[in-house]
């Protein structure tokens, strides 16, 4: 038997093939120890295809004990084993493999497949990290019934938990414990879970609608009960909504959620027993900001709606990847909409898909949503398949209505139950139950890059009538792109602001299906030339090529019924404004009409405070820069701090009455009024608004006004930002969470000596290479939110992360290839910078045993250029 270490491959969609023999049952025997842990399967496979006799089952890092095929015992002459996979006859159309492996959990710091987290076992299987627990066939196809009995010290792991129903608990004779759980849904490897450990547990109950009591159990690190609350009120509201917005049941009697600490991503939806990094968990008002508890209740959801959109039904093949992220992403979004402002969370939304997905479909790692190929698929956990991915999703939702994509969805449901299916089965499940013809939508599911939208409009004065003329492109799709379907949702404002056309149901927004490359749409009897409103509440995943004029963008910014809208004419004239000071070197003021614009945004009573301080907030240093051709990375940085100056001198009695009014309102949208208010009067650098940012700090009731307050201070020199900072840290030492805040306050510090600070924040006792959350507190929390300092001149902040990646290589792949993508980026910078950034994409390339993982994502982002 002789390993060969393979090369790293391009992996093809067009090549996807179902395999000759599936798996049906699964039986595994997990007996955990310090050391070694031995994993004994018994897998029924079964013919498919007449594709061949020979049965692979992949398998890494394994140490293999012995296949049994049918009884017998194989021969090591009689398979094939390669550092990948394991390869045999079948001995029939149908028979048992029974095969052992040993694993050491303890030493796996890529925390893919079986892992340790502060003593308690853990898995990670998605995509492709069952074959590093025992051979199978692991690719999402093959769906089998699995039964999982679980044996460890009963001291050390009281708690030993698998998907499915827990049929039997028991001692064997040596004294150790066990666990059988049985699941009785199939599913792909890829939905395995395992915990085992010594945890604390919060249980409650949902009644489901057809009246089965369901129990629900939270799994978290003794000292943490309390901070599940907000947790379990979450994970109930997502299984009341998707019962009524969707009529999805949950199926299984119990539904358990372990909070990890060393966790890869947010969380992972295993059948009936969710695994979640703790961050989207754990929470108390002392130690969780507003955002969190928002980001729980979004994640919690993800997971549970999975359960329908990805569980019980499944991807073929990791290609089809968006048919469940773009749709649960979509779900979940809705379902927060609906728990909150609904517009607040559109915005939030958007500029979440414009800060990471854009980018991403302009630069060297643009991909469709449906991918074509891989070399490493965790690589494709990306912003444009979850994000651009829903989307797409929420414009077949627009372009059916309501009720047609619910019929489209229950027909889906209804088809594909229990099976792995493509995207295409999808779309075609949405015509089917609409019947609506979705041909020329399917393009969105092919082409990268974001279309660009350009128009000119015409108003005859006689007739009334005014004409828009539309044209896409989508440049990064090339020459003979087909054009896309795009729904254009456009209201017309006239000059007092009100709607001029009805539109669909009296809403004052009209929907166009756009198909052509260019289109000509009319509207006849206005009295006079309206203001557009187009693309309310960004109805389609595009860039305008030209920004409406400036007094068009003044009267959206007042008046636009649509919210969405609204914010983004503000968004639009602060960003053209700070444009103005960066390049037209001479404008040291910012234009009387933004000032104008925003000081009736802050008089103006009628918008909710969660909505008008998201309205407040300008561009980030990162949009402005997607809008230059040459990022000028401290030209941004300045006028942003410049503007923030201006309007907090002019508007500091306004800010002033806003901060005291909100001041002791115990509401999230109080607070983020109240906070924004300071970020803007802390922005006149005058001390008596620093030594009220302190107090603020000190007083603080809940995370989200003292970490607001200390952000405040940490951006300056002044004394109290020590002293809080101090402060801070000794409050919080014991509470890893919090402490990330700590460390991601000071990365994503503006203030001159913020590298020094970062690079001596690496030999901080608490800093370790070895804990996900706290590698992005600190390192990407650096590189992809501080552009000042990352983009340094002098290179330093490249260095800084390039020396993280390659550290982080032989630690854990996964995360040191998310790093990255920010020196992806290196086209949109000067020459100078370009080079440097090369430079460090080379220095990845070439350490000592690179992973797939950052293999790709280096050699991509270096490109040809
Ligand atoms: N499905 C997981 C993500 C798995 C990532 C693997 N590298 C979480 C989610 O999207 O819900
Ligand atoms: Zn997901």
């Amino acid at each position: 038997m002789s390993l060969s270490k393979a090369a790293p491959k391009t992996i093809y969609l067009k090549d996807y093939t179902p395999p000759a023999f599936t798996i049906t049952h699964v039986d595994l025997v997990i007996e955990l120890d310090e050391h070694v842990t031995k994993v004994s399967s018994s897998l029924k496979i079964k013919r498919q295809t007449d594709n061949g006799n020979l049965v692979y089952l992949d398998g890494e890092k394994l140490d293999l004990q012995s296949i049994t095929l049918d009884g017998t015992l194989l021969d090591q002459q009689n398979y094939t084993l390669s550092s990948t996979g394991l390869t045999f006859a079948a001995p029939a159309d149908e028979f048992t493999v029974e095969i052992v492996t040993l694993i050491k959990p303890q030493d796996n710091t890529e925390l893919e497949g079986l892992y340790k987290s502060s003593g308690n076992f853990c898995t990670q299987c998605e995509a492709e990290g069952f074959r590093k627990i025992t051979y199978y066939m692991d690719r999402p196809d093959v769906m089998a019934r699995f039964t999982t009995k679980i044996v460890g010290d009963g001291t050390k792991y009281p708690v030993k938990l698998s998907n499915g129903n827990l049929m039997e608990s028991g001692h064997l004779d040596d004294g150790r414990q066990y666990n059988l759980w049985v699941d009785p849904f199939p599913k792909p490897a890829y939905l395995f879970a395992l915990v085992a450990g010594d945890l604390a547990v919060v249980e409650d109950h949902f009644v489901t609608q057809s009246g089965r009591q369901i129990k629900l159990q939270i799994f978290v690190e003794k000292g943490n009960e309390d901070k599940c609350d907000h947790a379990m009120t979450s994970l109930k509201k997502s299984m009341k909504w998707d019962e009524e917005k969707y009529g999805r049941e949950y199926d299984l009697d119990i539904f358990m959620i372990v909070a990890v600490s060393d966790f890869n991503m947010g969380a992972m939806e295993n059948k009936g027993l969710n695994v979640f990094n703790s961050k989207y968990v754990l929470a108390s008002k002392e130690t969780a900001t507003d955002a969190d508890f928002d980001g729980i209740e979004s994640v919690i959801a993800h997971e549970y709606f999975h359960n329908w959109t990805g569980n019980r039904i499944t991807c073929r093949d990791w290609f089809q990847l968006t048919l469940k992220e773009g749709l649960t992403v979509f779900r979940d979004q809705q379902f927060s909409a609906d728990m909150n402002s609904a517009a607040v969370k559109r915005i939030e939304d958007v500029q979440r898909l414009r800060a990471a997905q854009f980018p991403e479909d302009a630069g060297p790692l643009a991909h469709p949503i449906q991918p074509q190929s891989y070399v490493e698929i965790n690589n494709f956990y990306t912003a444009t398949v979850y994000e651009k991915g829903a989307e797409v999703i929420r414009m077949a939702h627009t372009i059916l209505g309501e009720e047609n994509f619910r019929k489209g969805m229950d027909l889906y449901f209804e088809r594909h139950d229990g099976q792995a299916v493509t995207t295409e089965e999808f779309i075609k499940a949405l015509e089917d139950g609409s019947e609506t013809d979705l041909s020329q939508f399917r393009n969105w599911y092919i082409q990268a890059g974001t279309p660009e939208i350009s128009i000119t409009d015409d108003y005859d004065e006689k007739s009334g009538s005014y004409t828009l003329r539309i044209r896409q492109d989508n440049p990064k799709a090339g020459k003979n792109a087909p054009p896309l379907h795009i729904p254009l949702k456009i209201g017309l404002l006239g000059s007092n602001g009100e709607d001029l056309i009805p539109g669909l149901d009296g809403s004052g927004t009209e929907l166009i299906n756009l198909k052509k490359e260019v289109e000509e749409i009319s509207f006849h009897g206005l009295k006079e030339r309206p203001t557009p409103s187009l693309f309310r509440g960004f109805s389609a995943p595009v860039r305008l090529r030209a920004s409406p004029a400036d007094d068009k963008l003044v009267t959206l910014f007042k008046n636009d019924t649509d919210l969405f809208n609204r914010w983004e004419a503000g968004q639009r004239l602060a960003t053209q404004r700070l444009l103005q000071l960066i390049t037209e070197k001479g404008a040291n003021r910012l234009a009387e009409d933004f000032i104008g614009a925003f000081g009736d945004l802050l008089a103006d009573a009628s918008l909710e405070p969660a909505y008008k301080a998201i309205t407040m907030s300008l561009p980030g240093e990162q949009f402005i820069g997607q809008q230059m051709s040459v990022v000028d990375v401290d030209g941004i940085h300045n006028a942003r701090k410049e503007a923030i100056k201006t309007i907090g001198a002019t508007y500091s009695d306004e800010l002033m009455a806003i901060y005291e009014q909100h001041q002791n309102q115990d509401h999230n949208g109080d607070r983020s009024l109240k906070n924004m208010a300071l970020l803007y009067l802390s922005g006149t650098e005058d001390p008596s608004i620093l030594k009220m940012a302190r107090e603020q700090y000190l007083t603080a009731t809940n995370m989200t006004d003292r970490i607001s307050a200390l952000s405040r201070l940490v951006v300056t020199n002044h004394p109290a930002r020590d002293e809080c900072l101090e402060d801070f840290y000794n409050r919080w030492e014991n509470d890893s969470l919090v402490i990330d805040k700590w460390f991601t306050l000071q990365a994503t510090s503006s203030r001159d000596a913020a590298l020094e600070d970062v690079s001596k924040l690496l030999g901080h006792p608490a800093f370790t290479y070895t804990n996900p959350n706290r590698v992005r507190s600190l390192i990407a929390a650096f590189a992809s939110a501080n552009p000042r300092h990352f983009h340094s001149r002098t290179g330093a902040g490249y260095q800084f992360l390039t020396d993280a990646i390659i550290k982080l290589n032989g630690i854990n792949p996964q995360i040191a290839a998310r790093l990255v993508s920010p020196l992806g980026q290196w086209r949109r910078y000067d020459d100078d910078r370009q080079t440097k950034m090369k430079d460090a994409l080379k220095a990845i390339l070439n350490t000592e045993n690179i992973s797939n993982d950052v293999y790709e994502m280096a050699s991509k982002s270096l490109g040809d250029g």
